[in-house]
């Protein structure tokens, strides 16, 4: 097939599964066509198959604002009509389904171009129920030839939230369990802990919806029983709160603020426990990150975590906030070796067995031929 991907090239998870994706698919063997503002971060390296298309947008002064889902409809038809596209999948609603469904539009007559939407989280959650995009949201979803969620939760919310009567199909993140495993990194451990400390890792774009404030408190709680450290990863508007609060609680030997990283699964595998503690997450792909690495995860109770995490199994689920409970399952796995151990297996098992790339990318194959034959 010859399939366009448009995302937000990024950070970012709907950007990441959109790369991710691409790259699988252009392993076996499809054509792909990567259209955004700038190349993904994650695709670093000439891959075959592979092809991008920038999208620039127009300075004109008269333009006091920049027109980019104009811009990006443009490029849709553009490559549409002379790539031959089969169809055009679009990560993240807003406003990414809206210029497709432009493009499709401008391109009738000429070829049917379907449009598969993928709703990722915040374009549903938050961004979306924005009363200024809420009748565009709805429509492009309506509009598009196939829409699926990332997780039942989101499935749910935006049937409800929109009054949206179409099917939508869930197909989860995922994660490549061979890149992501378990793999002792004790020189980098060594370097931010003395080998009597236990360490715990949250990653993040650092905005109030994960609550980075809450794992710091919790690490204020376990420290006071056993020695441990907290690596902070990623950036965003909630780091100077988060810095502050270190000083505050004097936790500033505790706490490492790595910012943003490209070692992930090097730093993953130099911890032991994830934490998410998220206000709202509709998926958590970097808890099933985690996961594959072999470490169990301690998070909030919403959205969509609870279709991942098995509480009580490879992790923990507390309510939101709760940051005494998310302490206690803290102190519990890293005081009882042998409950550690099972966890961590648990929690690799899971991320292979239910959420390896080798199982979803062939329900995005299989649901590209849907739209295709239908
Ligand atoms: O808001 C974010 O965390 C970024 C956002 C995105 O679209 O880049 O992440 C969302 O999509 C990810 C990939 O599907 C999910 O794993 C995240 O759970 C989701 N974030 C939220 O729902 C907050």
């Amino acid at each position: 097939m010859k399939i366009g991907i448009t995302c937000y090239p990024t950070y970012g998870g709907s950007g990441v599964i959109a790369t991710e994706l691409g790259k699988e698919l252009a392993l076996r063997g499809h054509e792909i066509h990567i259209i955004s503002y700038a190349l993904p971060f994650r695709l670093s390296s000439y891959i075959e198959n592979i092809f991008f298309h920038e999208v620039e947008t127009s300075s004109y002064p008269l333009f006091e604002f920049p027109l980019y889902s104009l811009s990006l409809a443009s490029k849709m038809v553009e490559v549409a009509e002379f790539e031959n596209l089969d169809l055009l999948h679009v990560h993240y609603a807003i406003p990414h389904a809206t210029s497709a469904y432009l493009a499709k539009e401008i391109l009738k007559g000429k070829k049917d171009l379907k449009i598969l939407t993928t709703l990722h989280g915040t374009d549903i959650t938050l961004v979306g129920l924005e009363p200024s995009f809420m009748h565009l949201v709805k429509f492009s979803i309506e509009n598009s030839d196939g829409v699926t969620a990332v997780s039942r939760f989101l499935k749910e919310k935006t049937l409800t939230n929109y009054s949206i009567e179409k099917d939508i199909s869930v197909i989860p993140n995922f994660v490549d369990s061979d890149l992501y495993k378990p793999n002792k990194n004790l020189e980098f451990r060594r370097h931010i802990a003395p080998e009597n400390e236990k360490i715990l890792v949250h990653t993040s774009n650092f905005r109030p919806v994960k609550r980075v404030t809450d794992a710091i408190r919790v690490v204020e709680q376990v420290n006071r029983e056993i020695p441990v450290k907290l690596l902070l990863v990623g950036d965003g508007p909630d780091r100077s709160e988060c810095e502050r609060l270190c000083r505050q609680l004097n936790l500033c030997d505790q706490v490492k603020f790595l910012g943003k990283q490209e070692g992930i699964v090097e730093i993953l595998n130099a911890a032991d426990v994830f934490i998410i503690p998220s206000q709202s997450e509709s998926f958590g792909l970097a808890a099933l990150e985690a996961m594959a690495c072999g470490l169990p995860v301690i998070s909030s109770s919403v959205g969509g975590l609870p279709e991942l995490i098995k509480h009580n199994e490879g992790g923990f689920i507390a309510e939101i906030g709760d940051v005494d409970r998310m302490a206690k399952y803290a102190l519990d796995l890293l005081t009882n070796e042998k409950k550690y151990e099972m966890f961590s297996q648990n929690a690799r098992n899971r991320a292979v067995n239910k959420f390896d790339k080798s199982i979803v990318v062939p329900e995005y194959e299989a649901f590209y031929k849907k739209i295709l034959n239908g």
